[in-house]
């Protein structure tokens, strides 16, 4: 047998150059959980929810539910499609049990 291969055995594809594959890749995307203000849900029980869903302390938590109050919403915090979900599901939870009309959407970010 010889060392030196023929070109029908080196295959088709013997005198091309071939290319790198570019990487395909992507960041996944980023969602803002976002708090829409109302007239009938509490301030308190607004900032409860900024402390205990989104890990606030009560001085941030106080500022941002105030942001809401007076701009008409807020960002709670920026998350991975997942967690985003699952926070605005815990938002929505929790004033329902409480009958609150608050809502928190999600937005691309
Ligand atoms: N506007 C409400 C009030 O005056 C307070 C409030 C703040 C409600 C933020 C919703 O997302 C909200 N009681």
């Amino acid at each position: 047998m010889s060392e030196r291969r023929t070109d029908t055995e080196r295959g088709p594809n013997f005198d091309l150059a071939v290319e790198e594959a570019k990487p395909k890749i992507k960041e996944p995307p980023l969602y803002r959980v976002v708090l829409i203000n109302d007239d009938y849900t509490p301030m308190e029980f607004v900032v409860n929810i900024l402390e205990s869903i989104f890990g606030m302390e009560r001085t941030r938590a106080t500022q941002v539910m105030l942001e809401v109050h007076t701009k008409g919403k807020g960002v709670c915090g920026v998350y991975n499609f997942e967690i985003a979900e699952t926070k605005v599901a815990q938002v929505m939870g929790l004033a329902q049990q409480h009958q609150h009309p608050l809502l928190c959407t999600m937005e691309e970010s």
